[in-house]
């Protein structure tokens, strides 16, 4: 008797794990055969349409290459673009009196992919360039850069995108640390291999400035009006430069404690120079641009500690940049003409950042 219920309770351990092992399988199969796993992914994003938006309510958490359609299954394959693009026209009239409706500027680009992405349908773009601007209530300079520089970036042939980086809040302002954050949310969207970073009221005055990257960090804005068509001292990187992922890699990124005006773009020279680059530049007469007249905006008053800062460039930079950088994005909003992503920066934090 006891032989055969031991027997009995053996065969029922049996049966009880044939069915744990069958439901496992069959979990298995709905998981990974019906494509539950994306749909269970931290990495996907929400997308809701809303017309010509589409907001996305998600962090990106990891890097998810947007697709393209590949030159090969164009059913033809693509030459190299031309070193110099053929469409170039030289000098531009710029001018802002009469304001330009995104409307408009989206019916003068209908070439663009949403998310404000464009690449040359009939050569391969020599390279993949994400354009990024720091930002915060400048809509109306906004839609002046978005006018003329979308035809020129297309004229110029370049695979390329242009992210917003808006500060979210009423925080005192942070232009480099944005402009690290538009460096590394490109890259979770996209193979970018070099990076133009504009202020949003930069704007060229000739399309042979090309806005992509050299074998030295590129100053772009060389000759503003707001200056007099002159560089105001040559060490000057401020306005529009041009990095490729090595050069920004080399230097750590930017600053992320710059709060306020000025100060960062004369770290972020230091932080190239110490690292054995030079600054490249286009001649005085390619590079000139014009500055959308402005005053100081709110909470971006001139920073006191920027003296200090810049003085110390060379033992904060490898601490302090990408590799130390920290943020939260709010939302990421894919328009036509270009990807807003929302950011909240934090804010100084004085007691702490002393002790360094
Ligand atoms: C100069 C530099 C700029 C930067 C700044 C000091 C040039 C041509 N420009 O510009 O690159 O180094 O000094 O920080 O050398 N922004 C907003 N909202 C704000 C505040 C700033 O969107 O509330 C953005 C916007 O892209 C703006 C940029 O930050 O163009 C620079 O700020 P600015 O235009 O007030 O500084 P500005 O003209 O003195
Ligand atoms: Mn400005």
């Amino acid at each position: 008797m006891a032989h055969s219920s031991v027997d009995f309770k053996l065969l029922r351990r049996g049966c009880t794990a044939v069915l744990v092992f069958g439901i496992i399988n069959l979990l298995g199969c709905l998981f990974y055969g019906i494509g539950y796993s994306n749909w269970l992914s931290p990495n996907k994003t929400i997308h809701r349409n809303m017309g010509n938006l589409t907001l996305v309510t998600l962090n990106f958490s990891s890097g998810e290459d947007v697709q393209f359609p590949d030159t090969t299954t164009l059913g033809k394959t693509l030459e190299k673009c031309p070193d110099e693009a053929p469409h170039l026209v030289g000098p531009l009239r710029i001018e802002f009196s009469t304001p330009v409706s995104l409307d408009t500027v989206r019916k003068d680009n209908p070439h663009l992919m949403e998310g404000g992405r464009y690449k040359p349908e009939d050569c391969f773009a020599l390279q993949k360039v994400a354009v990024i601007i720091p930002f915060r209530s400048r809509e109306e300079h906004l839609q002046f850069w978005l006018h003329y520089l979308h035809p020129i970036l297309h004229r110029q042939q370049m695979d390329y995108g242009v992210y917003v980086i808006q500060q979210h809040g009423e925080n005192t302002f942070n232009r480099a640390k944005l402009m690290n954050i538009g460096y590394t949310e490109a890259l979770k969207e996209y193979d970018y291999d070099c990076f133009v970073f504009s202020d949003v009221d930069i704007i060229p005055m000739d399309d042979r400035n090309l806005y992509r990257c050299f074998s030295q960090p590129r100053h772009l804005s060389v000759a503003v009006d707001k200056f007099g068509f002159r560089l105001p001292y040559p060490k000057i990187f401020g306005g529009a430069t041009a990095l490729s992922k090595e050069q920004m890699l080399k230097i750590n990124g930017f600053p992320n404690n710059y709060w306020g005006w000025g100060g960062e773009d004369d770290d972020i020279y230091n932080r190239l120079s110490y690292r054995g680059m030079t600054i490249s530049r286009p001649d005085s007469a390619v590079g000139k641009c014009r500055m959308i007249r402005h005053t100081r905006d709110k909470n971006n008053e001139p920073n006191p500690e920027r003296f200090e800062r810049i003085a110390h460039t060379l033992s904060t930079m490898d601490k302090d940049g990408i590799n130390s950088l920290e943020y939260k994005v709010v939302t990421v909003e894919k328009h036509v003409l270009f990807t807003k992503i929302t950011v909240d920066v934090g804010e100084p934090i004085r007691a702490k950042e002393d002790e360094n």
